[in-house]
């Protein structure tokens, strides 16, 4: 069988680094001379992966407003115009950080339904080496048991189980996950990986080609209720927001904002699944910024340089805690941030949220 016309699905908990490896792999895959196209799929509608797949040139199309499971019909449309517009050999498929059971209600409708407009290849449930240590142990996660049943859930459901971010692990910790990851998942392929490794990724996508679905996956066991119950516990919130009068000083107000953002964030205790940022400049300097559950020291110097009189904040957070809090506290923190520099907000869109009960289109056992 050739290795084109393949489509790669990717799960995972929110922040375990599914968007980072796909843009490595299609960096590895383009170098080959291969086309790649991408599928984003979120709760939201302003989405920064979506953004920052199209920054890297790759063809993108969104799946928005909820999960692949949930708009199944949409993931069927946009698969197509993907194909139709740009012909990729290979189409990298992201599902959102929040959702699992797509075995029975992505894989096997894709597999098994007339007229699906692609086979998928693959199915990778990543996972953040450090958050599945602490699991493994008996180390509290900082979300509630709703939040954590859909990281377990994520996991059980995995045949190919992605340990990432294994550069941020020590030796030691390193080799107890690994003896962990074998006492407790005997039946899974596990593969540990550095998603920033472009090495590392070329062993996943060598997986991933030697990879097949079968029509007779087993399909999870899910209590829709724990699973919404833990969603709903999740908000949403993106934002757009245009600042005026930065007089050069982007990135210095870019600071402000964010270290606003996180102090609020621990002062009231709230995890972050992930909140990722894309800054834009007045003078066309940008960058991504993301926060994950963990904290991110050194963060700072990660920032952009931003200059010229404008600084464009695009946001999603996804944070436990309730949407119309989460909205006050950004809101307040950018307000307080750009103040002592005399700028103001010019134009902001925003939509908080929590995402809806999961009602999948289909369930196939
Ligand atoms: N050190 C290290 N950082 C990583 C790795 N993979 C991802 N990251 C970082 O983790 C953060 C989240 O990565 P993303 O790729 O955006 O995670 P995601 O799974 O796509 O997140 P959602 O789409 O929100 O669910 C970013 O800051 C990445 O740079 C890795 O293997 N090692
Ligand atoms: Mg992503």
């Amino acid at each position: 069988m050739t290795e084109d016309n393949r489509l790669h699905l990717v799960a995972g908990f929110l922040g375990s680094g599914k968007t980072t490896a796909i843009i490595q792999a299609s960096k590895l895959l383009l170098a080959q001379g291969k086309r790649v196209g991408v599928v984003t799929n979120d709760q939201g509608r302003y989405l920064v992966d979506t953004a920052f797949f199209r920054l890297q040139d790759l063809p993108t199309v969104e799946v928005g407003g909820g999960c692949f499971c949930c708009n199944y019909s949409d993931l069927e449309e946009q698969l197509c115009t993907l194909k139709a517009n740009s012909r990729p050999d290979v189409i990298f498929a992201e599902s959102v950080g929040s959702c699992a059971d797509l075995v029975a209600t992505v894989i096997k409708p894709l597999l098994q339904l007339k007229g699906s407009p692609m086979e998928p290849h693959s199915f990778s449930v990543f996972a953040d080496a450090r958050l599945l240590r602490m699991r493994l142990l008996g180390v509290a996660l900082p979300f509630s048991d709703e939040v954590v049943y859909i990281f377990d859930q994520q996991i059980k459901e995995a045949n190919l189980l992605v340990i990432n971010k294994i550069d941020l692990l020590t030796f030691a910790q390193l080799t107890e996950v690994q003896s962990l990851a074998r006492e407790h998942f005997p039946d899974k392929v596990v593969f540990y990986q550095n998603s920033k490794d472009s090495a590392s990724v070329q062993c996943w996508l060598d997986l991933l080609n030697q990879s097949s679905l079968e029509e007779r996956q087993p399909v999870l066991e899910m209590d829709y209720q724990r699973y919404g119950a833990g969603e709903a516990r999740l908000a949403w919130l993106d934002e757009d927001v245009l600042i005026g009068g930065v007089n050069g000083q982007g990135s210095a107000v870019a600071l402000g904002v964010l270290t606003e953002i996180l102090s609020g964030f621990a002062t009231r205790r709230a995890s972050i699944g992930h909140l990722k940022i894309i800054l834009k400049g007045g003078d066309g300097g940008q960058g991504k910024i993301s926060f994950t559950t963990l904290p991110t020291p050194g963060w700072e110097a990660q920032l952009p340089n931003l200059e010229g009189p404008t600084l464009q904040i695009m946001i999603n957070a996804r944070i436990e805690m309730p949407a119309p809090e989460l909205e006050i506290l950004v809101q307040a923190a950018m307000e307080r941030a750009i103040q002592p520099y005399g700028a103001r907000i010019l134009s902001q869109t925003k939509d908080a949220f929590h995402p809806r009960m999961p009602n999948p289109t289909h369930r196939l056992e």
